[in-house]
């Protein structure tokens, strides 16, 4: 396995995991760019969001991780708001081929992003 973020949820390679359960992990971002910034990845390896289907597998997964977004959230301190974003494929911007979601707050963002 050469995913880094597969290493990540298997513990593999040690990382500052701020929520695990079952199905998904979150942890802080090595390159941090708001004063919280952390990674929810589902533990199941999808490249991207491109490899999300619509099978009942994928929605169940998915839809459990969108409902956590707030519960990490409120752990993580951030009642004022905060910004989810996933960067998909090459205009995205995506480095890292394994989905994930960027939790980011404790500061006002800015829009539009870069
Ligand atoms: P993206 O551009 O959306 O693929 O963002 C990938 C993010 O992953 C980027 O903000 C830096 C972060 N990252 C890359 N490698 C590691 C790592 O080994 N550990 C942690 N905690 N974060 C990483």
């Amino acid at each position: 396995m050469s995913c880094i973020f597969c290493k990540i949820a298997q513990k593999e390679i040690p990382s500052d995991i701020v929520y695990e359960d079952e199905e998904i992990v979150c942890f802080r971002d090595l390159e941090p760019q708001a004063p919280v910034h952390v990674l929810i990845i589902p533990k199941k390896h999808y490249e991207s969001l491109d490899s999300v289907t619509e099978s009942g597998e994928d929605k169940e997964l998915l839809g459990h991780l969108m409902a956590k977004v707030h519960v990490i959230a409120a752990r993580l301190g951030l009642e004022n708001g905060y910004r989810l974003v996933n960067n998909c494929g090459e205009d995205g911007m995506q480095t890292v081929k394994h989905l994930h979601f960027h939790l980011l707050g404790g500061r006002q963002m800015g829009w539009p992003p870069g």
